[in-house]
């Protein structure tokens, strides 16, 4: 039988490594030779969502779009691979919602504020503490933790090689 279609959905606060981990998942499942896609913010808010900003309305106006998406790319039989913050427990409950049991895997990338802040890989946070960047995740803007996810990865303690790996392991099994 052909691959089964999935939509793996990364959640976790700015700097988190989401989209590393949700991009090395990408290449292996390719070199597996499975079709596998990345939805995140560099593919879809300078297209399709290049009209919402970072208001709660607007964050909800973006994942919903983002869940529609990645629906219909896993009904074109893709492994999609969405990579938001997603910082609200209801649009995530709302993409689940989309998707049989089977098919919905949610991963909380468990990156504690103070590491993603300390790290700063954009320098962002410094920014958004300066009030140059209003509506920031974790500074000025809620993030819900997941009570739900399928999968809790610890970026503290293990590399994101082996995340990815755990990911996989999920996916395929
Ligand atoms: C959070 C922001 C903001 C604000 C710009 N708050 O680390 P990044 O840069 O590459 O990832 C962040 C990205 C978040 O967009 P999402 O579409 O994932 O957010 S949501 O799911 O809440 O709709 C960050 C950048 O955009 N960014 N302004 N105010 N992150």
């Amino acid at each position: 039988k052909g691959q089964a279609a999935r939509c793996v959905w990364f959640t976790g606060l700015s700097g988190s490594g989401k989209s590393t981990i949700a991009n090395l998942v990408d290449k292996r499942l390719h070199a597996m030779g499975r079709h596998a896609f990345v939805l995140d913010g560099d593919n879809v808010r300078h297209g399709l969502n290049k009209d919402l900003g970072f208001t709660d309305e607007d964050r909800v106006e973006n994942i919903r779009r983002v869940a529609e998406v990645a629906r219909l790319m896993t009904d074109a039989g893709l492994i999609v691979l969405v990579s938001f913050i997603s910082p609200f427990r209801a649009e995530r409950r709302m993409a689940r919602e989309l998707f049989g049991e089977d098919e919905f895997i949610e991963v909380f990338v468990d990156t504690p504020l103070d590491v993603a802040e300390q790290r700063d890989v954009k320098g962002l946070y410094a920014k958004a503490r300066a009030g140059k960047i209003p509506n920031f995740t974790g500074i000025d803007s809620p993030y819900e933790q997941p009570e739900t996810a399928e999968l809790v990865l610890d970026t503290v303690s293990q590399s994101a090689e082996d995340l990815a790996e755990q990911v996989i392991r999920k996916l395929l099994d």
